[in-house]
């Protein structure tokens, strides 16, 4: 016996992540990432002793590069085969992941990145009261989002940033818009909508902004969080004699979940009841199913509003 002990029981670590937890990080179906690898011999994963994918962090790291320059609009085919360094150049280009100037908003992500939880709160609350719903969260709220996606696809927040970034805008944007939507109930303001997200998006502070300006546009509006099943949205609309369904749909959500999600949504709800949809998710930008109309931003929303007020017998 060797005091370096029998080879056989040295453990060589496989740093890598299998294909299910990729494909949900990324927003990927494993089907795509299969074709990839066959069509355009990228990601290259290395294989477990069993005989499973496992892709190292820098495949993984280009893979979500890959993901954004897809989403806003490239081609897999002019795309896949491309360095990281290339693909960062042409990320750069088209202004992917690229935050507009903003001292007041890199402030604020400097604070969750250190850790001054009370800070940043304090300031979000500082700023909404400040500057009033409205302006709160279309210069701050969307803005600040996006900021935080960005420095957390550059691995500058983690996680947790992420999550403590949320639970602090959420309370801030409840705190500026419990009294506007307890003073609009019994108003009988139409459209009344009801906000959610389907099952698979997780993503909600998208759909709490549309809310937000919805009330603005003096809506009466049922929010019911994200992740809300079809059947009970269902439910929900018939209960509480709602006119439009809203929804939102982040980019991490696979296009097929959404088109399927909205697709049967259809044609469960009643023709009369409309369906709007936004959110950063490129499906929207596609053809959708008839019945479903998309609200391209937060602006716009007065604008759809006004046009349902229109054509609406009220
Ligand atoms: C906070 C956050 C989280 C939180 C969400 C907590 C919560 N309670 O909401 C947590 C930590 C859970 C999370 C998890 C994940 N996230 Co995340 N997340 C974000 C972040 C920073 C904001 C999310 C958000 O709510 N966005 C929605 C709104 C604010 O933005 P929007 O879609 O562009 O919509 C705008 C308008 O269109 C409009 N709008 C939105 N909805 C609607 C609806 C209607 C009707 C109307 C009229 C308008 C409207 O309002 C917005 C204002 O400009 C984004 C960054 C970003 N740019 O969005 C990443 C982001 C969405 N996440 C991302 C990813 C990858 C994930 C994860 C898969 C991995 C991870 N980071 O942990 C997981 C898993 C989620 C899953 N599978 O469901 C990616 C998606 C990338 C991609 N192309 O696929 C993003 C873009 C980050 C990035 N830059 O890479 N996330």
């Amino acid at each position: 016996m060797s005091d370096a002990g029998d080879p056989d029981d040295t453990v060589v670590p496989l740093a890598g992540i299998g294909i299910g937890a990729i494909a949900h990080e990324i927003g990927l179906t494993k089907d795509t990432l299969r074709v990839w690898e066959r069509r355009y011999g990228f990601p290259r994963p290395m294989r477990s002793p069993g005989g499973e994918r496992l892709y190292p962090q820098e495949q993984v790291t280009k893979l979500r590069l890959v993901k954004r320059l897809l989403d806003a609009g490239h081609r897999p085919s002019k795309v896949l085969a491309q360095s990281i360094d290339v693909l960062q150049q042409l990320a750069q280009e088209s202004g992917v992941g690229q935050d507009a100037p903003d001292a007041e908003l890199d402030r604020l992500v400097s604070l969750l990145r250190s850790g001054a939880y009370d800070d940043f709160r304090f300031e979000m609350l500082k700023r909404a009261t400040r500057d009033g719903l409205e302006r709160f969260v279309l210069d701050v709220a969307a803005p600040l989002s996006a900021r935080v996606g960005n420095a957390w696809a550059a691995g500058t927040l983690q996680v947790y940033h992420e999550h403590l970034f949320s639970e602090a805008m959420q309370v801030t944007l409840r705190t500026l818009l419990r009294p506007l939507s307890d003073a609009l109930r019994g108003r009988g303001g139409r459209p009344r909508m009801l906000l959610t997200t389907l099952t698979g998006e997780s993503h909600g502070l998208g759909i709490l902004m549309a809310e937000a300006i919805f009330s603005l546009a003096e809506c009466e509006c049922l929010g019911l969080g994200p992740q809300t099943p079809l059947h009970d949205i269902v439910d929900a609309v018939a209960a509480h004699k709602v006119d439009v369904v809203a929804l939102s749909f982040s980019a991490a959500m696979p296009a097929q979940a959404v088109t399927n999600g909205l697709t049967e949504l259809r044609s469960l709800l009643p023709a009369g009841v409309g369906i709007w949809v936004g959110g950063s998710s490129p499906v929207l930008r596609r053809k959708l199913p008839d019945g479903v109309e998309h609200v391209p931003g937060l602006t716009p929303i007065d604008e759809t509003v006004a046009s349902w007020r229109q054509a609406a017998v009220l």
